[in-house]
């Protein structure tokens, strides 16, 4: 069987939890050579984890030299990528494991309990797994170590109880290249008519509870046994003459189901949901004397079928428009898409879609936690990601674990930008010739496409911008960690909050509202703080917020990282119906994570923004002019 990306990943997260366990507290030169290590290890995991195609086909072909061609996989990873492949296990790991037996993967999505608290626990009273350590809060005996407290105690029972109920479903994003790779085998598959991917993946929700997918075909008992038979099956839970239903290696589950053409819509319809939407379509149905499942829309008097094999054709039978998948949520949508409605007409003119962002305004750089310089941030966001325009946001000095830069640092970074800029304006910046080295795998991780009217026209490039700009701390009292008259000299201001995430919902309003009411500041990033599955976010009165953000003339972001998406579809909704400006950031902190863009326009669908919502839907000029 082929071994995926997710199951090296996962090895290479472990091997970091472990070597950070292993590092100790004592700040010596091993310890900063095993932290040095275990970042290493954590970073392969991110890369692999978000490449869309497949580590062992890549070795397949081009063996370790086709491995090192991938961004932060070095001499040492990809020799243990080597070693994984052909034995199917990694000697170092073994070791590891040997030294600390504990049930790793019990451990690795806790947030907020990591390797060093496992560490001091271990000293103490030797654990396993999550159920020794819930055991061991639930009997108080917790606290009694050295280092922790009734409170610490009660934080870590809340965060064991989240996971519990997080952990069963995936990110989007997580699952985006696998879900893509598997639909492109099947559309490519001589037997299959027509494929597609429905659920909660057609609709683009954060989290996918398992992965649903459409096909039609003449041949369906064949078609099931490739199904089952992909690399990607890890286990094949049932087996029927029309479906299939498996666990891939990486452990979601997913449906394959065959449908008759003549009930593609229907099925497809029926099968993206949500669920609440088809139920709403139904008692529309009803009403009209019809009668809609997923076989189609038939007249109840007469049995006969009006309509199935296109979903706009049942949605039309019903008096409505068709209606993207990221709003089937029965949030109104169905009241609006009346036949001719004109809110309806402006709403489906106006909407955000997928090629609509002109630059990115949350890009971090190698000069903090960043993984690539500036000019690489910049090169492969006009020639891959085919954007205009993209501001550099460091985080600063507060942010010690990420290296944050102070105003000195801030004041070079931005000589150093108008340097970029002017070599910009020669014309010649994007040229194939000055391509960053070894960074040819970029080109294979675009999810958006280049846009390709006139992104070959050099005015344009010659016009491609980066702006000078920070992602500044807010530190506990919603003061700023560098000085006004410093930040007034950037083109751009992020504000974030990155610590005391357990501050009261009345102290952590004022923090964020201060810094909004803050003149030097534009954009509040990632205004809730929370990371999809593992940290709930800070409490925040969003409205609070919202109506500050209004008076202020500042912008909310939608941090389209996927494991934040921050913030959520009815917060974005709440924005735009009050008039606040959002605008929708990547995060960046390597090119291929202007990918995620797409994770952030599906949630602003989601949240119905239009792009007149989204000011980085407009060129540079009029965005700098909207600002404060
Ligand atoms: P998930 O998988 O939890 O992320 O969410 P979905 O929306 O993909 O849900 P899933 O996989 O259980 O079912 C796919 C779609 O099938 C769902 O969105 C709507 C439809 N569906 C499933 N069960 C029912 C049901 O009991 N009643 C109705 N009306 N529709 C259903
Ligand atoms: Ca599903
Ligand atoms: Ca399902
Ligand atoms: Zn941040």
């Amino acid at each position: 069987m082929t071994i995926s990306n997710a199951e090296i990943a996962k090895i290479f997260r472990k091997i970091s939890f472990l070597l950070e366990i292993d590092s100790g507290k004592e700040d010596t030169k091993i310890n900063r050579n095993a932290n040095f290590k275990n970042r290493a290890y954590s970073r392969a995991a991110d890369q692999i984890e978000n490449l869309p195609i497949s580590i062992a086909s890549i070795y397949k072909e081009n063996g370790l030299d086709g491995l090192l061609q991938i961004p932060s996989i070095g001499k040492a990873i990809s020799s243990k990528i080597e070693e994984y492949l052909n034995t199917g296990k990694i000697d170092y790991y073994e070791a590891l494991k040997l030294k600390y037996p504990i049930e790793i993967d019990d451990f690795l999505g806790l947030e907020g309990i990591g390797p060093k608290t496992i560490r001091a626990i271990i000293d103490t009273i030797p654990i396993r797994n999550l159920d020794d350590l819930e055991k061991l809060a639930k009997e108080e005996k917790l606290r009694t170590i050295r280092g922790f407290s009734e409170k610490k105690e009660l934080n870590i029972l809340n965060k064991i109880e989240l996971y519990r109920k997080g952990g069963s479903r995936f990110l989007l994003g997580d699952i985006y290249p696998l879900v893509n790779q598997i639909e492109k085998y099947l559309t490519e598959h001589k037997s299959i008519v027509k494929t597609i991917v429905v659920g909660s993946y057609r609709r683009m929700k954060e989290t996918v509870g398992d992965i649903d997918f459409l096909v039609v075909t003449k041949h369906p008992v064949n078609v099931i046994e490739s199904f089952i038979r992909m690399p990607q099956v890890k286990e094949v839970l049932s087996q029927g003459t029309s479906k299939a239903f498996v666990k891939l290696n990486n452990g979601i589950d997913a449906d394959l189901l065959v449908v008759p053409q003549e009930s593609y819509g229907a099925a497809s319809l029926y099968f993206t949901g949500s669920k609440e939407h088809g139920i709403t379509l139904r008692k529309l149905a009803q009403a009209r004397g019809y009668r809609l499942n997923e076989w189609g829309l038939f007249d109840n008097s007469t049995d006969y079928k009006l309509a199935g094999e296109s979903e706009s054709e049942i949605y039309g039978l019903l008096d409505l428009e068709w209606i993207p998948p990221e709003m089937r949520e029965n949030h109104g949508e169905i009241e609006m898409a009346k036949k001719g409605s004109i809110r309806w007409i402006n709403k489906i003119n106006n909407i955000i879609d997928y090629e609509d962002l002109k630059g990115d305004l949350q890009v971090h750089s190698n000069k903090t936690d960043g993984q690539m310089s500036i000019d690489e941030m910049a090169y492969f966001a006009r020639t891959v990601f085919g954007l205009d325009y993209i501001a550099i946001t460091d985080h600063t000095k507060s942010l010690s674990i990420a290296g944050g830069l102070d105003e000195q640092q801030l004041l070079n970074q931005i000589i150093e930008i108008q340097e970029i800029n002017d070599r910009i304006k020669l014309g010649d910046f994007f040229i194939e010739e000055n391509r960053p080295k070894d960074r040819k795998s970029i080109q294979n991780f675009k999810v958006i496409e280049k846009k390709n009217t006139e992104s070959s026209n050099i005015k344009i490039d010659k016009d491609f911008r980066i702006l000078t700009a920070a992602e500044v701390n807010i530190l506990k009292d919603g003061s700023l960690d560098i000085s006004n008259n410093v930040l007034d000299k950037l083109d751009l201001v992020g504000a974030a909050i990155h610590s005391n995430f357990a501050l009261p919902e009345d102290i952590q309003t004022k923090r964020l509202i201060d810094a909004a009411r803050n003149p030097s500041v534009d954009i509040i990033f990632h205004p809730t703080g929370r990371i999809i599955n593992k940290r709930e976010g800070y409490p925040v009165n969003i409205s609070k917020l919202l109506s500050v953000a209004l008076e202020t003339n500042t912008i909310i972001e939608i941090d389209a990282h996927y494991n934040r998406l921050d913030i959520r579809d009815e917060y974005i909704r709440m924005a735009r119906e009050n008039g606040v400006k959002l605008v929708i950031d990547s995060d960046a902190h390597h090119p291929i994570h202007y990918s995620f863009l797409k994770f952030g326009i599906s949630q602003a669908r989601r949240g119905w923004a239009e792009r007149k919502d989204i000011l980085n839907t407009s060129p540079v000029i009029d965005l700098l002019k909207n600002l404060k």
